[in-house]
């Protein structure tokens, strides 16, 4: 591989809902799609999954711009990057702005497995052919929609749902959930809503045997984490707190969580995640793939990430279709009746990107030569 160029092109999306979390609603993304070229004409392609604003980490689309043509082009262009899997350390200078590294880092490595011929899923090393799938349902306007919302995804197979809860939305949603529904596999997801003061609120929450509470506490707490850990019986699972394998390793050593949702673009990028699922296999703790309400591109390097042997739950990679209009891939990702997606057998990410529809979409460009 001999790198020639990247590009970044930012495209607007409209969500078809809007989506509501405990730090906010988003209803339009902002998109960045990067581009890896090769001296040899071969393309790759990668989403970074930086937001437009810093609520969930302290990354934006901006930020992650500014990174990207301002340090991560330099670094690359000074490592002279033969092998993905030499990405991460070039890069290690940059403090933190993971999901800007992760977004370049995903396009060399779809790069490479189109230059070697193979799908990306298997060039990384995964070996499950198809995936388990749940979905992530935001905060909404009635506990009648909310119901409504569950109700649509059990009928369409998914094999776990995730409802978002917020202090003064909690134990209320899951009572109502659990009532109408006491077999399904729920889990809920505070985006790093509450505090140790709020330990009543999660005693109450540990009585809906839930698959897991997310980040109920903020990224940083690992040790308030592992105290509340220690208080119930429902597993902790971390998503904000872990951006690093050694994030990984401090939370299973403290017992801050039994369970790790991996995000591509908030760990760095392929290596970095699939470092860490090993580990956690290792460790008999299960993870599963987060999401980031990503397009195509984004959504396919997830179902890539999945295959590694460690992804034991289902994860939030769900249907194009719950998220846009129309994707920016072809065939948008589908979702089995059972609830999984199959991996791709397409070379690279194992989709087609419909570049006519990105141009389309496009309201910023710049490219940059290493
Ligand atoms: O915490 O998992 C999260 C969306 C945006 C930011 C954070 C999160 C989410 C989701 C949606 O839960 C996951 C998805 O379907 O992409
Ligand atoms: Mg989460």
């Amino acid at each position: 591989m001999q790198l020639e160029k990247i590009d970044l092109r930012e495209i607007q999306l409209p969500l078809i809902y809007p989506f509501e979390t405990s730090f906010g609603t988003t209803s339009h993304r902002r998109i960045m799609i990067v581009r890896a070229f090769d001296k040899s004409g071969a393309i790759g392609y990668g989403e970074c999954t930086a937001p437009e604003d810093p609520f969930f980490n302290h990354e934006t689309i901006d930020s992650a711009w500014f990174v990207i043509s301002k340090f991560v082009s330099h670094l690359l262009a000074e490592a002279k990057i033969e092998k993905a899997e030499q990405v991460n350390n070039a890069l290690s200078r940059i403090r933190g702005n993971r999901m800007a590294k992760g977004g370049v880092e995903c396009a060399i490595w779809d790069l490479e497995a189109r230059l070697e011929n193979r799908p990306l899923w298997q060039h990384l090393g995964g070996t499950q052919t198809t995936i388990n799938s749940g979905v992530s349902i935001g905060l909404q306007a009635s506990l009648e929609k909310l119901l409504e919302k569950v109700a649509i995804e059990i009928e369409a197979g998914y094999q776990r749902i995730k409802i978002k809860i917020k202090p003064g939305q909690d134990v209320e949603l899951v009572k109502a959930v659990r009532e109408k529904y006491p077999n399904i596999v729920l889990s809920v997801d505070a985006n790093s809503a509450y505090t140790l003061a709020d330990i009543e609120v999660m005693r109450e929450l540990d009585k809906y045997n839930l698959l897991m509470i997310e980040q109920p506490l903020t990224a940083g707490d690992l040790v308030d984490h592992a105290k509340l850990q220690r208080e119930i019986s429902t597993r902790i699972c971390l998503d904000e707190s872990i951006t690093t394998f050694n994030d990984a390793r401090h939370a299973l050593e403290l017992g801050s969580c039994k369970i790790i949702n991996i995000k591509l673009g908030r760990v760095g990028g392929h290596s970095e995640a699939r470092q860490i699922q090993n580990y956690c296999a290792d460790f008999g703790v299960p993870v599963w793939c987060g999401g980031m309400l990503e397009a195509g591109i984004g959504r396919a390097h997830n179902i890539a990430m999945s295959t590694h042997r460690g992804f034991t739950l289902p994860g939030d990679v769900s249907a194009s279709k719950r998220y846009w209009e129309e994707d920016i891939i072809e065939p948008p990702v589908t979702v089995s009746e059972n609830g999984t997606i199959a991996a791709p057998d397409g070379l690279g990410i194992g989709y087609g990107v419909n570049e006519k529809r990105i141009e389309a979409l496009v309201v910023k460009r710049e490219e940059i030569r290493l």
